[in-house]
């Protein structure tokens, strides 16, 4: 270090003035049960898609088992996982959102 005696020197670089959140991405999973017109209303409710989009990321997540509906900051995200859940629970469907760190 820079302690006195060593004769080296340390150079700090420091951090730029403003942090940006980190960033969450919100993720559909697939599973056998829930209906397609269900999983394209939560993307249309929750996550404000166009029916073109809903549909377009329904049928990405029935295909590839996983799909993205939004990349948000922690306390959307983790919000928006909850609404999904509760509504999939009330309607006993078992749908699965959840969020993954970008
Ligand atoms: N795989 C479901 C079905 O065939 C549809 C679905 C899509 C479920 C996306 C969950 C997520 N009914």
């Amino acid at each position: 270090g820079a302690g006195s005696g060593s004769g080296t020197a340390v150079i700090t670089r420091s951090k730029s003035q403003t942090q940006r959140p980190s960033m969450y991405r919100v993720l559909l999973l697939n599973d056998d049960y829930t209906p397609m017109e269900f999983v394209v209303g939560v993307l249309c409710t929750f996550f404000h898609k166009t029916l073109e989009d809903a549909e377009r990321i329904m049928w990405q997540v029935h295909t590839n088992g996983v799909g993205e509906c939004g990349v948000y900051t922690y306390e959307v995200a983790d919000t928006k996982v909850t609404q999904v859940m509760d509504h999939a629970r009330k309607h006993q469907h078992p749908l699965q959102c959840v969020m993954e760190k970008k």
